[in-house]
């Protein structure tokens, strides 16, 4: 199985985020991805490659080009505001919540921070949008190696994406990178195609932005949004709308949740996308599933990610595993090569 992996990743390198009145330290830091490249290259998982290049078409197809505009420009507004700026990072404070317009564009920088986000944890930095479209070209690249006939790939890239909604950032998230993928496996001509969200955060964004298309499933294991981040969405009641109902299957988790009756969501979870007859599938790959997470309350130990890998080999399609959060940094290497070496196993 091939790696897709850019070292612009390490552009995007928040200081710190605002928690609960505090601002703490970055969780998504860039380290993650080296833990995981060095444990790539330890046990020879094969081939790591870098990006192809692309335009902003594969972009545009799932996010918005007024919020592309924005993001892409976001890092010199803000200093433009302060030159102080530029050694801090880049925070909303102001959100059009219900009652409040969201068609307007401001002219106010702060305002449009606001209009283009849902939380004021996920910092903007001077290489944000540098390390987001470099992540979502290797993302790209991983569709193109699945379209013309990989098995498997891995597009290992920080920042993650599945909060990223089609004109939002937050949770960590600014392109969403799986849902990305998925549409350019869409354009490459496969007729359904499925995304499996593993992360211990619901996948809002990918949710949004495929809720009401009857040709891209999204399946979803995750901390009960009763108590769990993103909180607003991800409940079991969510089952897709319009051309797209049915297309969607959300299986919240109690937190404490362990290994044992994680594993009968997967399967779930897989027997749905096998009755939906993707011909692909997309792995939003979070660690942070993992018992020794931080900020995450799972109880999955480092070598339940070999059976999880297993199991998503005998789903026996073209799979491409798109990084996306796990936050005990020492362990994340193990556990996400854990996971690709239980597939190629299986997968042969
Ligand atoms: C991609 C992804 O996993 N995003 C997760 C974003 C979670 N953001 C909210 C984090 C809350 C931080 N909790 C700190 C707990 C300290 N004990
Ligand atoms: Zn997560």
């Amino acid at each position: 199985m091939k790696t897709i992996f850019n070292d612009r990743h390490a552009l995007h390198h928040g200081k710190v985020e605002m928690f609960r009145g505090q601002l703490v330290p970055c969780f998504e830091v860039p380290a993650r991805a080296d833990y995981v490249l060095q444990e790539l290259r330890l046990r020879g998982l094969g081939e790591i490659i870098g990006p192809a290049s692309f335009d902003n078409d594969g972009l545009v197809r799932v996010h918005s080009q007024r919020y592309l505009n924005f993001l892409s420009t976001a890092w010199d507004e803000w200093v433009a505001l302060d030159p102080a700026n530029a050694q801090r990072d880049a925070i909303p404070s102001y959100w059009p919540i219900r009652t409040f317009r969201s068609d307007v564009l401001p002219a106010s920088f702060p305002a449009r921070m606001g209009l283009f986000s849902f939380d004021a944890g996920s910092p903007l930095t001077s290489g944000t949008w540098t390390a987001a479209r470099a992540g979502a070209c290797c993302a790209l690249t991983g569709a193109q190696l699945l379209a013309r006939g990989d098995r498997a790939a891995f597009v290992l890239t920080r920042p993650p994406g599945h909060h990223a909604g089609r004109d939002f950032f937050g949770g960590y998230c600014f392109l969403n990178n799986a849902a990305i993928a998925a549409q350019a496996l869409r354009d490459a001509g496969l007729e359904r195609v499925a995304v499996l969200d593993i992360d211990y955060h619901h996948g809002n964004g990918t949710q949004a932005i495929f809720y009401e298309r009857g040709d891209v499933y999204f399946a979803s294991l995750h901390g009960d949004p009763h108590t769990e981040y993103p909180y607003f969405l991800g409940y079991a009641d969510e089952t897709g709308a319009g051309p797209g109902q049915g297309a969607n299957l959300n299986l919240p988790l109690p937190r404490g949740t362990g290994f044992g009756p994680w594993r009968q969501a997967l399967g779930q979870a897989l027997q749905g996308i096998s009755a939906f007859g993707a011909q692909a599938l997309v792995v939003s790959l979070g660690l942070d599933t993992f018992e020794g997470d931080p900020i995450s309350g799972f109880g999955l130990q480092s070598v339940d990610y070999l059976f999880v890998g297993e199991d998503l080999a005998r789903a026996g399609l073209p799979t491409l595993f798109v990084f996306e959060g796990g936050y005990a940094v020492a362990e994340v290497g193990v556990n996400a090569v854990n996971v690709l070496d239980g597939f190629s196993q299986r997968a042969g």
